[in-house]
């Protein structure tokens, strides 16, 4: 299959290089990184290892593809959008955080696929990228219900040997990510600690009334969730990641843009739309953008 993964940051290059094993890939990634796999390929290390040579670019339109994963930071998914409308795609999947997918589908006349990846990226530097986890990755209808097109795509993620699961129920799986999203991301960064500092602490309290809050939100949207579910993934991905720091801490740390408005901000948003308050989650927005205002990035 041929695969364009838009936005070859950290985990766009794992799953675009492990997908490169056996599939023609194209990285549309940032130079030096760009430049550096076209001249060299790609050092995949960590928990998987590879060498392997992708095609990489900056340009960002008029390619040609049957898939085009999108793994840009959300805010950047407005201007991924208007590029992918000037490329040929067969199939778009989204595999990134807070709830995306929806301005995908609005802007391309493209299928659009939603999804979840938990495998454990980092850049070590242009043209190398570390596993840190071997994770797996979720796809399916944006809507739920068996998909053929979604079963494809799985079946070609698989071939390259990732663990991938086609589901059923999207809806439910990506408002328990936001649910987990809400809680662990903004208190970790806020605190600046790794997700395992959560476990039995005060903070991890405050991170399960934001994942509770969230999943209040989903069933307003008349999505399942209960609240002890979603505060269950909170404990999960807190124990399962306990040595992460989480993708919004790692923001802070270098001081760049948060996804705060697509997932604390998102779930403010779509409760106000339901007349419904949520003050954990506002309050650590707030707190947030407070701190994105004060270094100049927002
Ligand atoms: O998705 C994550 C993130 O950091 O963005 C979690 C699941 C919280 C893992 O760190």
């Amino acid at each position: 299959m041929r695969i364009l993964v838009f936005g070859a940051g950290s985990l766009g290059t794992l799953v675009g290089g492990l997908l490169a094993s056996v599939h023609d890939v194209t990285l549309v990634a940032r130079d030096p990184h760009a430049a550096r796999v076209s001249a060299a390929g790609l050092d995949i290390v960590g928990a998987e290892s590879a060498h392997v040579s992708p095609a990489a670019t900056t340009t960002e339109t008029g390619h040609s593809a049957g898939l085009a994963l999108v793994t840009v930071k959300s805010f950047d998914t407005a201007a991924a959008a208007d590029a992918l409308a000037d490329c040929d795609v067969g199939a778009v999947l989204s595999l990134q955080n807070g709830l995306t997918e929806e301005m995908l589908a609005s802007r391309l006349d493209a299928p659009v696929l939603a999804g979840t990846a938990t495998y454990g990226a980092r850049l070590v530097e242009p043209g190398r990228v570390e596993c840190t986890g071997v994770g797996r990755v979720v796809l399916g209808a944006l809507d739920g219900g068996p998909d053929p097109l979604a079963e494809r795509v799985g079946k070609a993620f698989r071939d390259a040997g990732l663990d991938t699961l086609v589901a059923t129920d999207m809806p439910r799986r990506r408002w328990e990510k936001l649910a987990v999203n809400a809680g662990i991301n903004a208190v970790t960064a806020l605190s600046r600690v790794e997700n395992g500092a959560l476990a039995g602490d005060d903070a991890g309290e405050l991170a399960h009334r934001a994942a509770r809050e969230t999943a209040r939100v989903a069933r307003l949207e008349r999505v399942s969730l209960p609240n002890r579910v979603a505060r269950e993934a909170v404990d999960r991905v807190v124990e399962k990641t306990a040595a992460n720091r989480s993708s919004m801490l790692q923001d802070v740390e270098s001081e760049k843009q948060t996804e705060v408005d697509a997932i604390n901000g998102a779930v403010v948003d779509i409760a106000a739309g339901h007349g419904f308050e949520v003050p954990t989650n506002r309050t650590l927005a707030a707190l947030l953008r407070a701190w994105e205002r004060g270094e100049g990035i927002r």
